[in-house]
């Protein structure tokens, strides 16, 4: 029978987000009829001449010859995130935290400014302002969720504009098309860190973006059995990314068996993330009729202040709340230590629900004054909605309250 490829670029087109996802990029046809991809676990690549090695390391000629810069496993997961997000190209990367590493030590030089939400991952914020800061970088945090405010902070020395939506932990939405916008206007370029949306919900680049970074330890993989992140982007950036900051500055290559692992999550990326967010929105619900809770974030309900944007931004709201019991930090700790069923642990975007307390966990980079600085309380508690049966999770939860 004859068989003629479906190109990424037509399939774009055409199929849609779980489709891609499953079969993006790859023909079976093309290996020996195998359902599944091959994992090309090579370190080096070999070929018939010396002049032909040297062709690839000028770049005058293609193919792989070392797996630090590329090599085909990585390159089908590669082109499929890039499809999913809608990206010309992607990179993938040891670790979100690689991903992100890699992208500034690209993007920035000593004597730039860049701009960051007041709000992010701990180990990001602790990269910024404790790294970067060291090298020459001055690094500006502002409250993103009003454009305004990041239009006013502009300098002529401002580079770039970092962040995350939604923001871990606290749940901020930023206006990715207004920030956007505010920071085209001095040619500046914007990083989205889109871990907690994944490309299901939101697609930056669509907004306006011209990096989006993950973390792809969370929901891309969603089995809590890997660490691994990716970039994506316009193909210049991606390039210059993959050749000097993953290559040179971070060496932080994802291994072709994370590949493996990350192609088979992402085949049922969209059934989990429908799921993670349909719990999620009930168990936040829940939490916020209960008398111990004082305040739950989550955009997908009535009270965010983000409901609007939520409704235009993501596609839904997502598997992650965070909430605020009555009594701080200490009732939110013997909170979680009642819980039988939800483990108290960091991460995200599992197939297990995971509750952790911020300030003492994920965000112990800040100091106590930057996080009353910027919005991270020590009463927050931080649940990853899993995907084991809702009324589960909520039995759970109340037998912790009771
Ligand atoms: C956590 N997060 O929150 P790697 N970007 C975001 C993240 O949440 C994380 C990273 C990057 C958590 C890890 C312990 C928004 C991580 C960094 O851990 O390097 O893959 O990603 O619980």
């Amino acid at each position: 029978m004859k068989h003629e490829k479906i190109s990424t670029s037509s399939q774009r087109k055409t199929h849609s987000f779980s489709t891609r996802a499953i079969h993006s990029g790859y023909d079976p046809l093309e290996e020996h009829g195998a359902l599944c991809p091959p994992m090309h676990l090579t370190s080096t690549f070999v070929t018939d001449t010396a002049e032909e090695m040297g062709a690839r390391f000028a770049g005058e000629a293609e193919g792989h010859f070392y797996t630090r810069i590329s090599n085909p496993t990585l390159d089908l997961l590669e082109r499929r995130i890039a499809d999913l997000e809608n990206a010309d190209a992607a990179l993938a990367t040891a670790s979100g935290m690689g991903a992100i590493t890699a992208s500034l030590w690209s993007l920035v030089q000593p004597g730039d400014e860049i701009l960051v939400d007041m709000t992010l991952y701990g180990c990001t914020f602790a990269f910024m302002q404790h790294g970067l800061s060291r090298f020459g970088v001055t690094v500006t945090p502002v409250d993103m969720t009003d454009a305004d405010t990041v239009a006013a902070a502009i300098t002529p020395r401002t580079k770039l504009v970092y962040f995350e939506t939604p923001s871990n932990p606290n749940m901020r939405l930023v206006d990715i098309a207004r920030v956007s916008n505010a920071a085209k206007m001095h040619d500046l370029l914007v990083v989205v860190d889109n871990t907690y949306a994944t490309p299901y919900l939101t697609r930056p680049i669509e907004f306006g973006a011209d990096l989006v970074v993950h973390s792809a330890t969370k929901y891309l993989g969603g089995h809590g059995d890997l660490v691994a992140g990716m970039v994506a982007g316009r193909q210049d950036l991606i390039d210059q990314i993959r050749v000097y900051g993953l290559k040179d500055m971070t060496g932080a290559v994802m291994s072709p068996f994370t590949a493996t692992l990350l192609l088979r999550g992402l085949k049922t990326l969209e059934l989990r993330m429908d799921r993670h967010c349909q719990s999620a929105l009930a168990i936040a619900k829940w939490l916020e009729s209960r008398p111990e809770v004082d305040a739950v974030y989550y955009p997908g309900l009535e009270s965010s202040p983000y409901y609007a944007l939520c409704k235009t931004q993501m596609a839904n709201s997502g598997g992650m709340i965070a909430f605020e019991l009555n009594g701080g930090m200490e009732t939110g700790k013997s909170f979680i230590n009642k819980l039988e069923l939800i483990h108290c642990a960091v991460s995200l975007g599992d197939a297990e629900s995971l509750i952790q307390h911020p300030a003492s966990m994920t965000h112990a980079t800040y100091t106590a004054e930057e996080r009353a600085k910027y919005g991270i309380s020590d009463g927050l508690v931080r649940l990853s909605v899993g995907l084991e049966a809702q009324n589960d999770l909520l039995a759970d939860l109340d037998q912790a309250f009771a």
